[in-house]
């Protein structure tokens, strides 16, 4: 859904500007720093950009799925560590506070998050615990007006950066599955709260992940997120299907740039007397990636308007990862192809994103998990009508 177009389109505008003026001739710098910038950052925090999914009585800028969607087409056209900087924040580590939190949380959180002066984080997944999310087996017990936490988190995007983490704990040692989970916002300045060293990464040199180990962690039972036990693993979930919209939205984007790339480069370079672009296996390799990421763009586009009507879209949000994160695999593989052996050689950029787009089809689910939810709720909705 499309608010107002008129000033959808400005700040579309100005993100595709910054991100031609100001990120693309940073590319390089942050993947040999490995560092984003302070300015940038600043830059990025006066477009609202920390704010995009933030409710405007909070001070953000309220963007349906559709507008945030179209906002991540732009911001992908860039390494995508850029987009790391906000997309924990702008996504998994505050909807929970935006979808279940009170009150007195969103009153709290959400006006620092959405001008990027707190930067959220997600803690779900676990040395033990990654696709198995339920498994988890950090544990927080109840001991007066406070709740004990224990445990490790791992691979957390942001996690030296953040002012609090959206984390996922169990509070019933009984229940092992989903219903025994909580989630808390915890304050990183939390005694007994300590980091990993930062992960040494296959891509997206900038965007930092690392471990968070809690010990003894005392965290104040006002922060569990909704005021009662047990809702955390469905909180998460309802995070993950916009999260999923998003990532799909962030590999169309990417693609495009990759694409664009690859074009000019293939009218540009000159193999047997003609630009190679003329050569029709060059290009099947360019139609195929237009072609495919069109595709994608759609359903990511389809996915965000049924979410912004209030349909359940985990079955939508999960084709769109699927495919958009394994599509852009695909652009990026045959962008490698068509520069050949410049491909493969660091100064012309396209093997950054090769490795830059790998994780895609990891992070906030495998493709396979993608698979798992599609197929069950495939099966769960034919049940019901055969009920
Ligand atoms: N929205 C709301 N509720 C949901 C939901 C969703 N999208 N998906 C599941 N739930 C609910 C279920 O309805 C169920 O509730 P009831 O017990 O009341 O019936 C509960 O959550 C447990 O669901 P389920 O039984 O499906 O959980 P499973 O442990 O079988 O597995 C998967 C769920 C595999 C889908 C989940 O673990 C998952 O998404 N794993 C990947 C985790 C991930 O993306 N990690 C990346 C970390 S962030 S970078």
């Amino acid at each position: 859904m499309i608010r107002d177009q008129e000033t959808l389109n400005l700040l579309v505008d100005n993100v595709a500007r910054f991100v031609r003026e100001r990120l693309v001739p940073a590319e390089e710098i942050v993947a040999e720093t490995d560092e984003i910038p302070a300015d940038i950052v600043d830059e990025m925090k006066s477009l609202g950009l920390f704010g995009l999914s933030i409710p405007e009585q909070y001070g953000g800028l309220d963007l349906t799925m559709e507008e945030e969607a179209l906002v991540m087409f732009e911001l992908g056209h860039t390494s995508p560590a850029f987009r790391s900087v906000i997309g924990t924040t702008v996504g998994i580590g505050s909807q929970g506070i935006v979808i279940d939190g009170t009150d007195e949380q969103k009153t709290l959180y959400l006006p620092k998050l959405a001008t990027g002066e707190l930067i959220a984080s997600f803690g779900l997944t676990e040395p033990g615990a990654g696709s198995d999310a339920a498994s988890l087996e950090t544990r927080a017990i109840r001991d007066g007006d406070h709740y004990v936490i224990n445990g490790t988190k791992r691979f957390i995007t942001n996690a030296p950066h953040a002012g609090i983490f959206t984390l996922m704990a169990r509070t019933d040692p009984e229940d092992k599955r989903a219903g025994g989970i909580s989630a808390f916002i915890v304050d990183a300045g939390t005694a007994g709260l300590s980091f990993g060293k930062r992960d040494k990464k296959m891509g997206q040199r900038g965007a930092h992940t690392c471990d968070v180990i809690l010990e003894n962690c005392r965290v104040p039972a006002r922060n569990l997120i909704g005021g009662k036990e047990g809702g955390g693993f469905k909180t998460a979930m309802k995070v993950l299907d916009k999260g999923r919209i998003h990532i799909a939205a962030i590999c169309v984007g990417v693609a495009e740039r990759i694409l664009a790339d690859a074009l000019r480069y293939a009218m540009e370079r000159r193999q047997f007397g003609q630009p190679i672009a003329e050569f029709q296996l060059v290009q099947a390799m360019l139609a195929d990636s237009r072609t495919e990421s069109y595709a994608a763009r759609t359903m990511v586009l389809d996915a965000a308007r049924r979410r912004d009507a209030g349909l359940q879209v985990s079955t939508e949000a999960s084709c769109a990862k699927l495919f958009a994160s394994e599509m852009v695999g695909r652009v990026a593989d045959r962008a490698v192809q068509i520069f050949g052996g410049a491909g493969y050689i660091s100064d012309y950029g396209i093997e950054r994103f090769y490795r830059d787009v790998r994780v895609f089809r990891l992070y906030e689910g495998t493709s396979q998990i993608q698979q798992l939810v599609i197929a069950r709720n495939m099966i769960r909705e034919a049940s019901g009508r055969n009920a």
